[in-house]
């Protein structure tokens, strides 16, 4: 058993409804048990393009699923609730990042773990704060303490 962190965000279309579909599509997949759900934040937009603000929040969860694995299921429920890949850094219906995965640093084409870009985005880390504030991210340290560093 892992225990993994999601990051869960949208800024098109109805935002909360599609996170809670995302919440219950990952708790109901084989091998996922959704632990806590951050409160869902509205955020402004961080990033090269003018855009909507987005629902930004977190899941903890713990899964029998590899990181690969459990990556190819966040792309799938992207997938089944609507999302088309566009612009890099464009609006999105919904965006289910892996933040982090037990204490794994994973660097493979289309995988990398602990999010690259985790201890530089507010809108992430917030809401990890609230369901893990002493997670040791690994390499990075703790998620309390790169809170407080961006503050
Ligand atoms: O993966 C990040 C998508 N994204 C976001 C986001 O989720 N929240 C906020 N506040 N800004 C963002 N810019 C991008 S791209």
């Amino acid at each position: 058993m892992t225990r993994a962190y999601v990051g869960l965000g949208a800024n098109l279309g109805s935002r909360e409804e599609t996170l809670r579909e995302a919440i219950v599509i990952l708790d109901r997949a084989p091998g996922v048990d959704v632990l806590a759900v951050s409160e869902l934040r509205e955020t402004e937009p961080v990033g090269p393009i003018e855009q909507p603000s987005f629902l930004n929040g977190a899941v903890e969860l713990e899964t029998t699923l590899s990181a690969r694995g459990l990556l190819d299921l966040l792309l799938d429920a992207e997938r089944a609730l609507g999302r088309i890949r566009g612009e890099r850094w464009g609006p999105r219906v919904v965006d289910l990042d892996l933040l982090v995965f037990g204490d794994e640093a994973i660097d493979e084409p289309g995988l990398e773990v602990p999010h690259p870009r985790l201890a530089e985005r507010t809108f992430a880390l917030e809401p990890l704060a609230e369901l893990a504030p002493e997670l040791v991210i690994p390499g990075r340290g703790r998620v309390s303490d790169l809170l407080a560093e961006l503050d």
